[in-house]
């Protein structure tokens, strides 16, 4: 499997120089990400693998297997990047799915294995998170097609320019899958400090994505009293500072990584502050709590400063367990193979989370981030050789899931396995 890893490396360089910036930068439903969805479509034709795009343009390509009508095999991940981002997020997922592809090719494959790679996962250009997987299974926020990006685009003319039509509502889901199986960068340190090559994961944060505006007024620099302002970034420091100390008093994290301020001239109080906030727990419970946290200090600093605030949740996405059948499954292939494993949940979100609360049973695999668990950043890396495992890992779930060694319905996994 290491030539596979070092070719999988060899297509995520190609992938990462694509795009003129010295670090990954494909924003979803871009011309950019179209690039990357060409070249791997290009390389998944030259492993024989059947194509097609669905609505929105995720792209699928198909194994075929004995028995067309079983629900098939999915693994894959996404294609785009966020402005400064590494090679691996997201990538890894979708050049493993094509290497182990190209692995079953020739095998008297039970159920189909399709690779997929899903478009717009991580949703900065328009504000939500995995665009294409929600999409697919009908996930889709009201009105979120007429969302516009920083140039005024929004999602629909995004999708026309791409040749792409308007999703229905509902998805398209109908076939659905019998496992969707995910594989990506830790994007933390925990694989990396432990020294264990491949992470199992069981859970998938919750995430809460917030839009807010303080709407204050705008005036003279020199000749308003501090005492007689509403200085809307002044509202907006107030909230931030108290969301950064509420956040560190919970098992949660909190995160305002836009803001943008009107008139923005250095001789203006502000007038107007639009900022993020992105909220993020592995309970429910906890996600409501950080979620009226919010809610209460964006009051509160509207009030202190006399001016008004205005916070919608743009995007939310539930704490997620994954398929405990999966766990076990990929757990078995791990012990088999002697792959040293450890389980652990995930602190980012991902499509595989979108596919598993539309009720497929879903699995993740985590190749460690190297760097101190780097990522959404140039340095992101991870080990070849720990690639290596996770393929092989990875193809022998899947060679089981596809019933290659058993009966087409009876591979299913040995209860009292070691875990
Ligand atoms: O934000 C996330 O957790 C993911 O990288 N989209
Ligand atoms: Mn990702
Ligand atoms: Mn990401």
């Amino acid at each position: 499997m290491v030539v596979a890893a070092k070719r999988a490396r060899g297509r995520l360089d190609q992938l990462f120089v694509l795009g003129e910036s010295p670090h990954a930068c494909r924003p979803g439903l871009s011309d950019v990400e179209e690039h990357a969805f060409s070249l791997v479509e290009r390389w998944m034709r030259s492993a024989g693998l059947e194509i097609s795009y669905d609505a929105v343009g995720n792209l699928f390509a198909r194994l075929l297997g004995r028995s067309r009508g079983s629900p098939e095999v999915w693994l894959g991940s996404h294609l785009d990047t966020v402005p400064g981002g590494g090679r691996f997020d997201g990538a890894l997922g979708v050049v493993a799915a094509l290497e182990v592809a190209e692995r079953l090719r020739g095998n008297d494959l039970g159920r189909s294995v399709v690779a997929v790679a899903f478009r717009d996962e991580e949703g900065w250009r328009f504000g939500r998170s995995c665009f294409g997987s929600r999409a697919l299974c009908g996930l889709l926020e009201r009105g979120e097609l007429d969302a516009a990006d920083a140039d005024g685009i929004t999602v629909r003319e995004a999708l026309s320019r791409l040749g792409r039509s308007e999703p229905p509502s509902h998805g398209w889901l109908e076939r659905r899958p019998a496992a969707f199986l995910e594989l990506h960068v830790e994007q933390g340190p925990v694989l990396a400090q432990a020294g264990v090559p491949l992470g199992i994961v069981n859970s998938i944060v919750g995430i809460s994505e917030f839009s807010l505006t303080f709407d204050g007024r705008a005036g003279h620099a020199g000749t308003n009293p501090m005492g007689r302002r509403a200085d809307a970034l002044s509202a907006a420091a107030n909230l931030i500072v108290g969301l950064q100390q509420a956040a560190a008093r919970t098992h949660g994290v909190a995160t305002v990584g836009q803001l943008s301020v009107s008139p923005g001239t250095s001789n203006v109080i502000p007038s107007r502050v639009v900022l993020s906030a992105d909220l993020r727990a592995a309970h429910a419970n906890e996600l409501r709590e950080l979620e009226q946290c919010l809610l209460e200090l964006a009051q509160e600093a509207a009030t202190v400063t006399g001016c008004e605030a205005h916070v919608s949740r743009r995007w939310h996405s539930e704490p997620t367990r994954l398929s405990a059948p999966l766990i076990q499954r990929l757990s078995r292939a791990a012990e088999e193979l002697e792959l040293p494993w450890q389980e652990l949940a995930s602190g980012a979100g991902h499509d595989a989370g979108i596919i598993a609360s539309a009720g497929v049973d879903t699995g993740m695999l985590f190749v460690p981030s190297l760097n101190g668990g780097a990522s959404h950043v140039p340095e992101e890396d991870t080990d070849t050789l720990a690639i290596a495992d996770a393929l092989a890992a990875l193809t022998l779930t899947v060679r089981r899931l596809a019933n290659i060694d058993g009966d087409l319905e009876t591979a299913v996994p040995n209860p009292g396995g070691k875990r």
